[in-house]
């Protein structure tokens, strides 16, 4: 078991050693005199949201891990600096309002809100009420998604709703719903993770992007699916390294291997699930060496992977980005399904099928109405019983509420153009930097007739915006958040906003307001939001009726569903593990996927040579509107930069250091020359956190899955050679006022 050290050491290495982080300036955004004291909250970015103390004194905020059991007194790099965030340079501290000139210049809230207002009512009264869009993010409390959610369909009216959760959570949503009748990421809490035996990772690299996770993996042997050796696959008992795209040969490869060795669970496959047949009709096809030749996994290597697997007595399938952010990325995952399924693994307590969910409140963020085809609960906008229910809630006609929109990209895609929205607010995104085609996006955006942005700091899409308005974040703020495992979490308020922020939620009521909905209908106390979200939510699949903050604040853990119930509401306790008696689709049966492998939508060529695939590292979050404010991460992560294999970098021209050029039919990023010996030649890889012309989405594809509408981020076909001009790859710092 020496793989074990490794691993252990892989987690260390990255979670960083401080003891305890302090920082804080006494000039900036005037926070020096803000309020002292100490709460128990979460870390302000990932999915894990990990359990953290802030203590503020003399202007400077402390930062201590807390035994909470996600992160068991760990945290990562991004955890110990986050208080660097509450006292950044820069910080967004009163409204903006674009002038004649050209410039973004101060506005009072009163003459922003009411500019906002009136054109908003202008655009509509023009072009209808499709014609403001509404693009939210994963990161809104749950408070904040429930009421964009309900802010567009009741005081704009609008259809056009989608949220960045699109690019993210939305394939494994779609084939986790397909299967088992209901998506929460782990249907399991993360501790159960320590117990397993064997853990299957699909483009999946916690070791950089959930490191204290890696703290619940130690104890079983991890076989990573990743064209790269990331840090996680060092530490891993088997790493498979196929082409960018091939991820669904490789699945139908394995669950055709775990058929014909006989290594099915026959009893469970029975009594548990419907559709074998006809997954195996395709599977039947992929045998082991045409699975190869697609992916250039050896053989005896996949066979070692359903061996070890199948010969588990406790084993989990985990899916990530790399496997889900693909045109086929919903088959995909139905297809690491199918194999989990094969084994007898989902809905049997200490295994199981999960997805690593990825933003602050990816979870939740799915589930409350931000979504462009859902109202809260998780129920479908689609259905006439959950429109009467929730515009009952709500005190509207549900036949008012508009149908289901534009997906996330197609939703960018359109602004500006003939039959898209000519206005748009952004709550929570920064699509210029995290958009596929991220050129194209840029360019709609600056059509706009209106683009309002809020954000705590001027993010590269709040740049471009008409008017910026200055909003509260994580440490400054009460709400909820819901992390990978369906807990529902309690946001904790340390210290006063800065200058005049305000909260989401405040904006929201000050905009329907005089959008001439009255003021109750859109309140500003997130408790308020969560008592309304909880009844809106009663008898949906994510049911948070029985949640109350009094539950949560006396330390309950609670995950969804979570009913109300008749006489006495806090009865329920939760539901950690779901799927143990049934799955929940009406029958109780899963169901197996019948899915074949097909090509990304871009395979090299003549012209494009190599594959590109883009994700993340340890030191910088997203797009990096936040983390590249962060001195400590900015100086860990500093520049755009590509990874090549020494041989490949050796035919293009390249050298160690080099500042290249990376090109793809839709346009060319800069980046620096990163030899990596251990990555497939055919492939190069970029992190999508940096600025201006190191923007790995310049290149990236729009092509969408045809059935969760999610972009293919993680492969397209480029040419790489040495930048033709002396190439400014370092991220910009402050603010720019000017409209590029
Ligand atoms: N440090 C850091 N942590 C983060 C974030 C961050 O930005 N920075 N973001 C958070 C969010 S929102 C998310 S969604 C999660 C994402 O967490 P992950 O899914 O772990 O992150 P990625 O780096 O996007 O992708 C994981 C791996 O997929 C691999 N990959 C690329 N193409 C393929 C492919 O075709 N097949 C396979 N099997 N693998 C492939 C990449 O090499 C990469 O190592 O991280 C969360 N945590
Ligand atoms: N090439 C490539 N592109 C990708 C990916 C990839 O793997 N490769 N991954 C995709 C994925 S998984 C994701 S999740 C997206 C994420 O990409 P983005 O949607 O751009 O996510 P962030 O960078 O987190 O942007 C959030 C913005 O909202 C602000 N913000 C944070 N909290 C709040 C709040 O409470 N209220 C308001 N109003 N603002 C807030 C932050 O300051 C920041 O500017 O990127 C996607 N893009
Ligand atoms: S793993 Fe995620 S939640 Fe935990 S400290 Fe790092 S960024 Fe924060
Ligand atoms: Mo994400």
């Amino acid at each position: 078991m020496s793989d074990l050290r490794r691993t252990t050491t892989a987690t260390e290495a990255h979670e960083g050693t401080a003891a305890t982080a302090t920082t804080g300036t006494e000039t900036a955004g005037n926070a020096g005199a803000r309020a002292s004291g100490t709460v128990t909250t979460h870390c302000p970015y990932c999915a894990l949201q990990c359990g953290t103390r802030l203590t503020r004194r003399d202007g400077r905020t402390a930062v201590e891990p807390t035994p909470f059991p996600v992160n068991r007194g760990g945290l990562c790099q991004k955890g110990w600096t986050a208080p660097a965030l509450l006292d950044t340079p820069g910080r967004l501290t009163r409204p903006l309002v674009r002038g004649a000139d050209g410039r973004l210049a101060p506005a009072t809230w009163e003459s922003a809100l009411d500019t906002v207002a009136a054109r908003l009512q202008e655009i509509r009264a023009a072009h209808g009420p499709d014609a403001v869009g509404v693009f939210g993010g994963g990161g809104l409390t749950n408070e904040k998604a429930y009421q964009l959610g309900k802010f567009a369909r009741v005081a704009l009216g609008t259809s056009q709703i989608d949220y960045n959760g699109r690019f993210c959570m939305s394939s494994a949503a779609a084939a986790g719903s397909a299967a088992f009748g209901l998506d929460r990421g782990l249907p399991f809490p993360v501790t159960d993770l320590g117990g397993a035996d064997v853990i299957l990772l699909a483009g999946a690299n916690p070791a950089e992007t959930m490191p204290p996770l890696m703290r619940h993996l130690t104890g079983a042997q991890l076989i990573v699916i990743d064209p790269r050796r990331t840090a996680t696959a060092e530490g891993a008992a088997l790493h498979l390294q196929p082409a960018p795209g091939t991820d669904l040969a490789l699945a139908l490869g394995l669950f055709h291997l775990a058929v014909v060795e006989g290594r099915t669970d026959q009893g469970y496959l029975n009594k548990r699930t419907t559709g074998f047949d006809a997954a195996w009709a395709r599977a039947a096809a992929w045998w082991p060496e045409r699975v190869e030749r697609v992916t250039g996994v050896p053989v005896a290597e996949m066979r070692e992977a359903v061996r070890l697997l199948a010969g588990a007595e406790r084993a989990y399938v985990l899916t990530g980005r790399g496997a889900e952010q693909h045109s086929k990325g919903t088959d995909t995952v139905a297809a690491f399904i199918n194999l989990a399924l094969s084994l007898g693994l989902p809905g049997r307590e200490g295994s199981g099928y999960g997805c690593l969910t990825g933003q602050g409140n990816g979870q939740g963020g799915r589930e409350h109405g931000q979504k462009a085809d859902q109202l809260p609960g998780y129920r479908m906008l689609t259905d006439p019983a959950a429109r009467a229910h929730v515009a009952g809630v709500w005190g509207v006609d549900p036949d008012a509420l508009p149908g289901p929109g534009r997906s996330a990209y197609e939703l960018l895609d359109a602004l500006g153009t003939g039959g898209g929205p000519r206005a748009l607010l952004v709550f929570g995104s920064n699509p210029v930097v995290s958009a596929p085609h991220a050129a194209r996006i840029a360019d709609r955006l600056n059509s706009l007739d209106l683009l309002v942005v809020a954000d705590f700091v001027p993010s590269e899409t709040a740049r471009t915006a008409d008017v910026v308005l200055p909003v509260t974040q994580w440490a400054e703020e009460e709400g909820t958040m819901t992390n990978l495992e369906g807990r529902v979490l309690r946001r904790r308020r340390l210290l006063p906003p800065p200058g005049e922020a305000r909260s989401d939620l405040e904006v929201l009521h000050g905009l329907a307001v005089r959008l001439g909905q009255p003021a109750h209908r859109f309140p500003a106390a997130p408790r308020e939001v969560f008592e309304e979200l909880r009844r809106a939510s009663r008898g949906g699949p994510a049911d948070y009726s029985g949640i109350s903050w009094e539950r949560l604040d006396a330390g309950e853990a609670l995950h969804w569903p979570c009913p109300a119930t008749a006489g006495d509401e806090a009865a329920h306790p939760g539901t950690p593990r779901l799927f143990l008696d049934a799955f929940a689709h009406p029958d109780g049966l899963a169901r197996f996927a019948e899915v074949e492998h097909r090509d990304g939508a871009e395979t090299p060529d003549a012209a494009f040579p190599l594959y590109a695939t883009t994700g993340r590292v340890l030191a910088q979050y997203q797009s990096g509107a936040q983390t590249r404010r962060v001195p400590e991460l900015a100086a860990a992560a500093p520049e755009a930069f590509v990874e090549v294999h020494p041989d490949t970098a050796a035919r293009y021209g390249l050298a160690d250091g080099d500042a290249a050029e990376v090109s793809s039919a839709r346009g060319s990023t800069l980046a620096r020359v990163r030899l990596v010996p251990s990555l497939r030649a055919d492939t190069v890889f970029l992190p999508f956190h940096f600025a201006g012309a190191g923007r790995a989405n310049l290149i990236t594809s729009p092509a969408l899955d045809p059935r969760s509408r999610m972009p293919e981020f993680k492969v397209c076909a480029v040419r790489i050679g040495p930048a033709p001009r002396p190439a400014p790859l370092a991220a910009p710092g402050t603010a720019e006022a000017v409209r590029p």
